[in-house]
């Protein structure tokens, strides 16, 4: 009898296998989604800290603190009943997706030159079928991530790119999304970007696209990701695990990468 998370943990120790952390940090600065100004009546609360204490009279042996943010901060899951087309399935929440949903392996779409030179670049069909070609069919169960390197626009101005007509980012074409949920039958897909969709997904057919049909798939998303220019195109194995928030349309996680170091 073989057991092959022994493998997996030697491979840990000798460094053969390596941890690669795809979240930003959270602190009050870190963008958060700011919606078209027809839906903006109530917006998420960004991040924020208050001691309780640090050694000191307020507790003289230990440090810690209240933290407040909305479930969409920083690198965060979205669950399928975040959005309404994904309010009817079953075990849809943070607290009751299956655990199996945050392992899984991941392939990496890079759209670097594309996203450089088209702010709001949206990735096609036929954009996933070229990339297949090259490195082969996207497996089942899959994570598919967008590689834009947004995440490397540091400063919070540039990477929410808000303009009077609001937010400029790349997306998805909707047939993309269709084809990874229907077809692919992927875990969801993974974004550089403050959400999922683009910037200016509030006025694509449908709506946010990626947000209806994956989630109306039972699918889920991941935002505000970085270091993707750490993964190789495929073969990495990726673990996001959302808080157990009970009925949760998502949470802040901290997302990482399994990555072999030689193929
Ligand atoms: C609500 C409405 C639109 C969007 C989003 C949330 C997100 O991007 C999100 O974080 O899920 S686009
Ligand atoms: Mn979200």
């Amino acid at each position: 009898m073989s057991n092959p998370l022994l493998e997996v943990a030697a491979d840990l120790l000798s460094g053969a296998i390596k941890v690669v952390d795809l979240s930003v940090t959270l602190k009050s600065d870190t963008p958060i989604l700011q919606l078209p100004e027809e839906f903006g009546w109530k917006n998420a609360w960004p991040f924020s800290m208050e001691e309780i204490s640090r050694y000191d009279e307020r507790g003289p042996a230990w440090y810690w603190n209240n933290i407040k943010c909305g479930e969409h901060t920083g690198t965060h899951f979205d669950a399928p009943i975040h959005w309404v087309t994904g309010k009817d399935h079953e075990n849809h929440a943070t607290d009751t997706l299956p655990p199996a949903t945050f392992v899984a392996p991941c392939v990496v779409i890079d759209a670097t030159a594309d996203a450089a030179a088209d702010e709001d670049f949206l990735l096609t069909r036929e954009y996933l079928e070229n990339w297949e070609a090259t490195h082969g069919q996207i497996p089942q169960r899959s994570w598919v991530l967008y590689r834009t390197d947004w995440s490397k626009r540091s400063d919070p101005e540039s990477f929410l790119n808000r303009r009077e007509d609001g937010n400029h980012n790349p997306g998805w074409d909707p047939a993309a999304i269709t084809f990874l949920a229907e077809e692919r039958d992927v875990t969801g897909v993974g974004t550089e970007t403050v959400g999922t969709d683009a910037g200016q997904a509030a006025a694509q057919d449908p709506m946010f696209p990626c947000h209806n049909l994956m989630h109306g798939a039972n699918k889920c998303g991941l935002a505000s990701l970085c270091n993707l220019d750490q993964l190789p195109p495929t073969g990495a194995i990726l673990i996001a695990a959302p808080l157990k928030i009970q009925n949760g349309s998502g949470s802040p996680c901290r997302v990482i990468a399994l990555v072999p170091t030689a193929q």
